[in-house]
């Protein structure tokens, strides 16, 4: 306990906690959801602070984006490459990027309001909850074209699970300029300087893959051409997927608004209300053969490359009980998701998993939390219990890695991980 709350403190930068110093000194979206559910039980208004810091960043549109930067500070893409003033809905003072991330705020708001208490309580819901409304009405004025329930993300940062395999698919179709695909073939160290600074303090084979960086870089510079407006994007899309991850997220987040709402007497409006209700069944066609997956929007297919997604329909409370007790053997599958440190984000036996690389094959803490609260949802309290210890474990071993080896538990990636260690003060103090 003691150690985290150091590692918070180290990467605390007054209202807003960076995930990492060294790699991403800024403030990232589900990262400040992550950190202020641990800060909750040891300093409530802190914890508040972290999000009512994000409020400055919303955008006109009701977006929160999923990084709001410090100009002093550096990351191979920052404010300057983003230029979020091109977007008449971005705020005027405050630079961000142009796109956003899984809705895992309104969790948080729930957390933090719940350990908050009379004067200070009513204050931080009067901000948080307009704000909240107006960011989950975004997701569903601007990025559910169709009116399906499903809403749909543009890059594979919007997804938070960035290298995941299914996301790899879809990104391949990105068609790198020809100079770039020289540049990577010939190895060129100032292209590789430039897509890779990351590599210099963590190891490559860690990392995302030069070829998959270009092309992450390659889209957000179509999205950033089209000022980042989702009507323009969506018309004829790089990159457009109904993401099963983000869409649990907002249903789990909209049960989570409502609980804000009632803790300040007032209610959630009806056509946010009818909208979660719409992506809650919707969810059940991504279901097949006893998984769930995302769904290529511009194809209409579901992208069957197996991966840890296939468990946040639990989050979301969308599985029959049957479908639950399917996952749960799948998850407990030793060959697939549950070596000696559970959950790998590609199942070991998958041709795409690899120990280290970043979201094909680490366990990582956040996804492990996710899933235990899923878990506990439908009451398989006995392998949520296990989980903890066994993530518990794996910190205690290795500290507080950005990402882990699921079969050795070695840590891989950045040290001092702000929601490893958030996640940890929250798994130790709650049942
Ligand atoms: C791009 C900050 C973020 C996390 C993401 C994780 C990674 C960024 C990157 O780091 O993404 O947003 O540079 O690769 O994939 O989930 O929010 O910790």
């Amino acid at each position: 306990m003691a150690k985290a709350k150091a590692v918070l403190a180290r990467n605390d930068r007054g209202d807003y906690t960076v995930p990492s110093l060294q790699i991403y000194p800024h403030q990232w979206l589900w990262d400040s959801a992550f950190i202020a559910i641990g800060q909750a039980h040891y300093d409530p208004d802190r914890a508040a602070r972290e999000l009512t810091s994000l409020v400055k960043g919303q955008w006109r549109n009701g977006m929160m984006p999923h990084i709001i930067f410090d100009p002093a500070a550096g990351y191979w893409l920052d404010h300057n490459f983003w230029k979020s003033g091109l977007s008449p809905d971005s705020p005027k003072d405050v630079f961000t990027s142009g796109i956003s991330q899984p809705p895992v705020v309104a969790l948080a708001v729930e957390a933090v309001a719940g350990k908050l208490e009379g004067q200070s309580r009513q204050k931080f819901i009067d901000l948080m909850l307009p704000a909240l409304i107006a960011y989950h009405r975004w997701w569903y004025r601007e990025r559910d074209p169709r009116n399906t329930g499903l809403v749909v993300l543009v890059h594979i940062w919007e997804n938070g699970l960035d290298n995941t395999p299914p996301w790899m698919v879809a990104l391949n179709k990105v068609r790198l300029p020809v100079w770039m695909r020289a540049g990577l073939a010939l190895q060129l160290p100032i292209l590789l300087k430039k897509l890779r600074p990351d590599t210099k303090i963590v190891s490559a084979n860690q990392r995302l893959k030069a070829s998959d960086a270009a092309r992450a870089l390659i889209l957000a510079q179509h999205l950033r051409q089209q000022k980042y407006d989702s009507a323009r994007i969506l018309q004829d899309p790089d990159v457009a997927i109904e993401s099963l991850t983000t869409n649990c997220i907002l249903v789990a987040a909209a049960e989570s608004l409502e609980q804000v709402a009632q803790m300040a007497g007032a209610t959630v409006p009806v056509d946010l209300a009818a909208k979660a209700a719409q992506t809650k069944a919707a969810l059940n066609a991504l279901y097949q053969d006893g998984q769930y997956y995302s769904r290529n929007f511009i194809t209409g297919r579901l992208i069957k490359t197996p991966s840890l997604n296939t468990f946040f329909p639990l989050l979301a409370g969308v599985a029959s009980e049957e479908q639950a007790s399917q996952l749960v053997e799948l998850l407990k599958d030793q060959k697939q998701y549950w070596p000696a440190y559970p959950v790998p984000s590609v199942p070991v036996i998958s041709p795409s998993f690899d120990e280290r690389r970043y979201w094909q094959g680490p366990t990582w803490i956040n996804t492990n939390w996710l899933i235990m609260k899923g878990l506990r949802r439908y009451g398989y309290n006995q392998e949520a219990d296990e989980l903890k210890r066994r993530s518990l474990e794996l910190v205690a071993k290795s500290g507080f890695g950005e990402y882990f080896s699921p079969l050795t538990g070695e840590r891989y990636g950045i040290d001092n991980f702000a929601w490893t260690a958030a996640l940890t003060i929250d798994l130790l103090e709650s049942n």
